[in-house]
């Protein structure tokens, strides 16, 4: 009766804003029950606010000192009075409860045939891994299909949150959490880090793209073979945005979180120990399979490590743009 009649009455009195039209979009079947809730706790702090504050400036008239007035003696007790202000509120807690749990008992438990996706969080940037192996840094997801994200971070805690799906939970390193969702409309919508992680925390960002019946299949059979049909240098350029080497390194000569790439390749670096290397192709390898084993003078030593992340191939990739950085160097 409550689930299947008074509910959707009240979802469709308050209309598609609800009571709070600043909300974002609903593209997930979370939405609406997470929308509901919200509405209700609005909905009972607005009337208690009106009827609390309403009173207060009413007595203040009625009850104010005058002359020819005398104060009436104040009771010291009301048991009648204490029973309701009690009950009442005992009761609105339980339905709030009630409602906030059933929505988070939705969210927590995955259901079967869910399509599984990896999601590793590091600082600053998302990598999604898709059954066929093929790892993206934005989020694509079939409409009107369950799908289950198998999360973890590689450094920090950080928290994956979709405000359009109503959608977000915490990242934590060294294990898996687990989130699920099932995208209505197809589109893109914003993904945003939740968890504040350091200097890079507001560039966390990436999208969700949800994708038309049957385009879904398409594009991943597509994407999976993406990089065999470009050149080297574009193929390395493409990692370098995806696998989040942009989000501390840059290409315009700018010293970031790291050394920039503009007329790296070729040049002598300056090592924080003393010493000095050429940056060539082994240099490069090294620093992204073992970056704390050399560190670049002047830099901290946070770059994560892509052992086990990036294949050889891919490193190769990498390195040729990174020499197509600078033409001078004579490699080209
Ligand atoms: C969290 C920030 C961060 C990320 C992400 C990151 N790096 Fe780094 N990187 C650094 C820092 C800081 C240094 C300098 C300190 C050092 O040598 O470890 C550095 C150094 C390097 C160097 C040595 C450059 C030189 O001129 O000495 C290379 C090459 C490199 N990174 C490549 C990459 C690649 C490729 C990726 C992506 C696959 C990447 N980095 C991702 C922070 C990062
Ligand atoms: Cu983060």
């Amino acid at each position: 009766m409550l689930m299947n009649h008074i509910i959707p009455f009240f979802l469709a009195a308050a209309g598609d804003a609800g009571l709070s039209p600043g909300m974002p979009v609903r593209a997930s079947t979370f939405a609406t029950g997470v929308d509901w809730v919200w509405d209700l706790i609005l909905g009972i702090s607005l009337l208690f606010f009106v009827l609390i504050i309403g009173l207060m400036i009413l007595f203040i008239f009625q009850y104010r000192a005058r002359e020819g007035h005398e104060s009436a003696p104040t009771p010291s007790h009301n048991t009648r009075l204490e029973v309701i202000w009690t009950v009442i509120p005992t009761i609105i807690v339980g339905i709030i409860f009630f409602f906030g749990f059933r929505g988070y008992m939705d969210m927590a438990v995955v259901p079967r045939g869910a399509y599984s996706i990896n999601v590793l969080a590091q600082r600053w940037s998302w990598q999604f891994q898709y059954p066929n192996g093929h790892v993206d840094n934005e989020l694509h997801v079939p409409v009107d299909r369950p799908v289950k994200l198998v999360m973890t971070s590689d450094d920090v805690i950080h928290g994956f949150y979709v405000p359009a799906f109503r959608v977000k939970r915490d990242i934590v390193p060294g294990r898996y959490n687990t989130t699920w969702f099932e995208a209505t409309e197809p589109g893109e919508y914003d993904i945003f880090c939740a968890e504040y992680c350091g200097t890079g925390h507001s560039d966390m960002l990436s999208k969700v793209i949800v994708h038309k019946k049957g385009d879904f299949e398409k594009w991943l059979s597509e994407a999976a073979d993406l990089l065999g049909t470009m050149t080297p240098a574009e193929a390395g350029e493409w990692l370098y945005n995806a696998r989040g080497c942009k989000q501390c390194h840059t290409i315009d000569g700018a010293a970031r979180i790291g050394p920039t790439f503009k007329g790296d390749f070729g040049t002598e670096r300056a090592l924080k120990d003393g010493s000095k290397v050429t940056v060539d192709e082994n240099y490069i390898r090294r620093s992204i399979l073992d970056p704390q084993s050399q560190i670049a003078a002047g830099f901290e030593p946070v770059m994560p490590t892509y052992k086990g992340r990036v294949t050889d191939e891919e490193i190769t990739m990498i390195i040729e743009f990174l020499k197509s950085l600078n033409p001078e160097s004579g490699d080209q």
